[in-house]
């Protein structure tokens, strides 16, 4: 198998199955034996497993939101030359639960900051790395705030910063997700969230199999 320089990146609002549709596409590639790298933002890096505690952990400290959009930017900075790039450059596929299109829903639309604002934080952040396909796996908030309740009540961890949001909040970032899809048709995979894993996954395959022989 040739190397391949590929960036995918998945995205949705909170429980939308990303996290377990990355493992799928992981094992399928390995079935295919394509190097490939699984990536998270934030976190990724250790800098950005620092990053990482303070957004979502620490919710006892009153975050300004500037404060947090740069502190995404500064994970993405810190992610993009530390292990994107390098994994491009060595003719990886990456696949990244996450990327600056989380920022634009979530800072922007989510939060209300000024989308242009963002979007500049945004492309200086990830200087040359934009996913060739970004996967947005879409549902109802309701039934992804269901389905993050239930695995932490079943692990037992306590709510992260985002998951103690208002419905509202995570219904501006569905809307601005589907918004950025719509803007950018040939970048986005919209994918139904609310079937099976296994149907999705069966769906999302066919995407990456569809980049990969390009
Ligand atoms: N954030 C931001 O604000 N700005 C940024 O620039 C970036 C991020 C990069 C990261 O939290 C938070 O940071 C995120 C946005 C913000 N917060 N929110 N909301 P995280 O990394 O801890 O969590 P997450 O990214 O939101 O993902 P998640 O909550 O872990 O969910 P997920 O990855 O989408 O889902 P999952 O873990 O694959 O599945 C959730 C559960 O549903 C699990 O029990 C699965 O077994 C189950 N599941 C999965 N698929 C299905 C289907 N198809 N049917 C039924 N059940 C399913």
């Amino acid at each position: 198998m040739p190397p391949m320089s590929v960036f995918i990146a998945f995205e949705g609002i909170e429980g939308c199955g990303k996290t377990t549709q990355v493992g799928k596409a992981a094992d399928y590639l390995t079935k295919r034996g394509i190097p490939f790298l699984c990536t998270v933002e934030p976190g990724g890096t250790g800098v950005g497993e620092e990053l990482r505690n303070i957004l979502l952990n620490k919710v006892s400290l009153r975050i300004h939101q500037m404060t947090e959009l740069f502190l995404f930017a500064a994970d993405r900075i810190q992610h993009v030359e530390e292990v994107i790039l390098p994994a491009l450059r060595s003719g990886t596929v990456v696949l990244c639960d996450r990327f600056a299109d989380a920022t634009v829903a979530y800072q922007g639309y989510g939060r209300e900051l000024d989308i242009d604002v963002v979007r500049a934080v945004n492309r200086w952040a990830s200087g040359s790395a934009t996913p060739d396909m970004t996967i947005l796996i879409d549902l109802p908030v309701e039934v992804g705030l269901e389905r993050a309740k239930n695995r932490s009540v079943r692990l037992e961890t306590p709510d992260d910063r985002f998951e103690r949001e208002r419905v509202e909040f995570h219904r501006r970032v569905r809307a601005g997700y589907l918004r950025l899809a719509g803007e950018e048709p040939d970048r986005f995979r919209l994918i139904d969230g609310t079937r099976g894993i296994d149907a999705i996954h069966e769906e999302i395959r066919g995407h990456i199999a569809r980049l990969l022989a390009r």
